[in-house]
């Protein structure tokens, strides 16, 4: 970075099937951050709390139906809500270290009969890109092994592994895959080391855009 200048923040983004341990890391990641003194917030989507996000959270509940095509739109939709408040945190300086976004978006709909990628992916083109994609690998099995699979919407065996073969698809060699398999302190360090590079590193680069 330019003396005299902030260094810009890095917009980290945790991705992978439900019960991967995605929450639990980025948690502690956060909590290790700031332990060294990094200037540093968690995110995650859907953001529950916006009025998109109360159909969302009331969608993935069962409480209400939504057309496949429109509730796609509407997690779309919650992330551009947050566009300008990522882009002006990462310009002050802000980490941002971030619980699912748009490749979420795109694999969860695209694994719905009838949804392609392509289709799924358009909404979210020109937001803000992550940095880094941090991706938690674990096989369906061993998801539903872990508490609570199976309460809210897409929590199916199935579903899920339709979910977890659109990430492959997705998947690019810039993508940081973690064996999310091992035990969690093992798993936290591997990603401290991670995103302090991923830091270190974006600070003079320009944030750029999906999907490019
Ligand atoms: N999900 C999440 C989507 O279907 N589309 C999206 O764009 C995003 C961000 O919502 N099963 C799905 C994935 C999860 C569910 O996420 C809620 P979480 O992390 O369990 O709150």
């Amino acid at each position: 970075a330019v003396s005299g200048m902030t260094a810009r923040g890095a917009f980290i983004v945790f991705e992978g099937v439900d019960r991967c341990g995605k929450t639990t890391q980025t948690q502690r990641l956060v909590a290790a951050l700031q332990s060294r003194k990094v200037d540093v917030e968690l995110c995650r989507f859907p953001d529950r709390t916006t009025a998109t996000g109360k159909i969302i959270d009331s969608y993935l509940k069962n409480g209400v139906e939504l057309d496949d095509h429109a509730v796609h739109l509407l997690f779309s939709a919650n992330r551009w809500e947050s566009a300008q408040a990522i882009r002006k945190k990462l310009a002050a300086g802000t980490t941002l270290i971030v619980d699912r976004y748009a490749h979420s978006g795109v694999c969860f709909s695209a694994a719905k009969q009838g949804m392609d990628i392509e289709w799924c992916k358009a909404p979210d083109a020109g937001l803000p890109a992550p940095d880094a994609v941090i991706f938690l690998k674990l096989a369906i099995a061993d998801a539903m092994k872990r508490g609570q699979f199976g309460e809210e919407r897409y929590e199916k065996q199935d579903f899920q592994t339709k979910v977890l073969d659109n990430f492959m698809q997705m998947k690019t060699d810039s993508w940081r895959v973690i064996d999310a398999k091992r035990p969690i302190d093992a798993i936290a360090e591997e990603i401290e080391t991670l995103a302090l590079d991923i830091i270190n590193s974006c600070a003079d680069k320009p944030l750029e855009t999906l999907w490019k």
